[in-house]
């Protein structure tokens, strides 16, 4: 077994910084030593196969997406990443494990769904990989099938009270779903905005002839996240069910959740980058169609109304405990444009696997998060979340050697830059796009080197892993059941 010695890094976790060198043998951690230290009378730089100096340099645990889409049917198209193209892309930028959303959708079995996701990605990631269960159909036997999912590693489900005719629930289904979660452990992931007001909404707003991407976001008031979100609250309270709401970018919502929280309901909420630095004036009210980028749901709120800062403060005060990305990437070309002049046609997401743990690295730069707290909503908090913590979301004996090796003196420009005739120039992304909805961003730090379980995958700008190196996840409990 090939063994690594990681020497004169920061190592970080969430519960602190210290100098240490990181010993691992095959594919785990064997050890966290001090800087130097020899083991048994040994000099461990002598006895291995590799040493990577990291001096002036952060060791993190590898990055967890509990929150991606690969080759999402949606609106008429497919999110345009296939498991090999996004997970490479993860892997690019210190994503070490991702949790994507296998579906089941109405008159659909549940484990029908299941397979047609283990069959996509089986053999084709970078990096390992889990499902949640997106239930978009909850009917009898849709229900009835929830608690053997626990069996198969997937104890976390979804379900949206959007998205009306494709993978709505209503409130008597959500309660039959949550009260066979409160009986199993089975952790309930809401996607919680009110989809029938929100569609009369979009409807009237295109009948007056606004059909622009912004009104995506109009449509999609806050007004029905907050609600939904409450609703959903209320559902959990009733079932004694835990609940994590996805993709939180109303503060109203967020205050629903501190409240219920601090109620003493075992409720959780997710943001993602694209909340806490993008906005509905900036982005979506783009020139001419170019919103149509960032047309996603939950949509991107206004500055003005200062829901970006409330995201912020959200995360540090751990009224919200998770960053992910709701990675669901579609081209302009052929995707995005079939909601030229009907903004309810644009395929709703934007793709940022690759871009998460920079932007929220960034965060700590700019003082919004300390350093362990970045590393706490990255890897560890979705690795407990979601079952995975031990072997995932922390360095230290035993764990899976998934590392990233962070140079705070590095530096990140992200984008695709084209030229004239729009071909891309110099730097640019590697998720399957042809644009990025993170032009122009530039970070302050540089993922220079990518370990999971044990092999380089990136190192120095160089992409070494293969596909099918990523492991199927089979996930326990979440450890925040009550
Ligand atoms: N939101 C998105 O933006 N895309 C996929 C599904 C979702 O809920
Ligand atoms: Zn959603
Ligand atoms: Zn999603």
């Amino acid at each position: 077994m090939a063994k690594t010695l990681i020497r004169g890094g920061t190592v970080v976790n969430s519960t602190g910084t210290a100098q240490a060198d990181v010993l691992i043998d095959g594919e785990t951690v064997a050890a966290v030593l001090a800087p130097g230290s020899t083991l048994l009378g040994f000099d461990v730089a002598g006895h291995v196969d590799t040493v990577i100096d990291a001096t002036g340099r952060y060791v993190i645990p590898g990055g967890i997406d509990a929150h991606t889409h690969m080759e999402l049917p949606f609106g008429g198209t497919a999110a345009s990443d296939t498991f090999e193209t996004g997970t490479r892309a993860a892997a690019w930028g210190g994503t070490t494990s991702i949790i994507d959303f296998a579906v089941q959708r109405t008159g659909e079995k549940v484990f029908d769904g299941l397979a047609a996701w283990h069959e996509k990605a089986a053999g084709e990631c970078a990096v390992d990989y889990g499902f949640h269960q997106i239930i978009g159909g909850a009917d009898a036997d849709a229900l009835a099938a929830l608690p053997a999912l626990i069996d198969e590693g997937v104890t976390s489900f979804k379900l949206f009270m959007a998205y009306p005719g494709v993978f709505y629930s209503d409130d008597a289904q959500i309660l039959r779903a949550m009260q066979i979660a409160a009986d199993t452990g089975l952790l309930t992931m809401m996607h919680a905005e009110n989809g029938p007001v929100i569609d009369v909404l979009a409807e009237q707003l295109i009948e007056q002839g606004k059909t622009d991407p912004y009104f995506h976001g109009i449509a999609r008031a806050w007004q029905m996240e907050e609600e939904a979100t409450h609703r959903a609250i209320m559902l959990a309270h009733l079932t004694g069910a835990p609940l994590y709401v996805v993709h939180v970018s109303a503060k109203q919502a967020v205050e629903q959740l501190a409240a219920a929280r601090d109620r003493g309901q075992n409720v959780f909420g997710e943001t993602c980058p694209q909340y806490l630095y993008l906005s509905l004036e900036e982005q979506l009210g783009a020139q001419g169609f170019d919103g149509a980028k960032w047309v996603c749901s939950t949509p991107l709120r206004s500055r003005a109304e200062g829901h970006q800062d409330h995201m912020w403060q959200g995360l540090r005060t751990n009224d919200l405990q998770m960053v992910s990305t709701d990675h669901c990437p579609f081209c302009m070309k052929g995707q995005k444009e079939l909601g030229l002049g009907d903004f309810r046609n644009i395929p709703n997401g934007i793709g940022s696997v690759e871009h998460r743990m920079n932007l929220m690295y960034q965060g700590v730069v700019t003082g919004e998060i300390s350093l362990p707290r970045f590393v706490e909503l990255t890897s560890t908090t979705p690795a407990r979340m979601f079952g995975l913590y031990g072997k995932k979301g922390v360095i230290q004996p035993g764990a899976d050697a998934d590392v990233v090796i962070y140079d705070p003196n590095g530096h990140t420009s992200i984008g695709m830059p084209v030229d004239e005739s729009g071909n891309p120039t110099g730097r640019t992304h590697h998720m399957n796009m042809d644009h990025s909805a993170w032009e122009g961003f530039e970070i302050d730090g540089h993922v220079d080197t990518v370990i999971s379980r044990g092999r380089i995958i990136v190192d120095d700008g160089e992409y070494r892993g293969r596909k099918g190196d990523g492991s199927y996840l089979k996930r326990e409990l979440s450890q925040y059941l009550i």
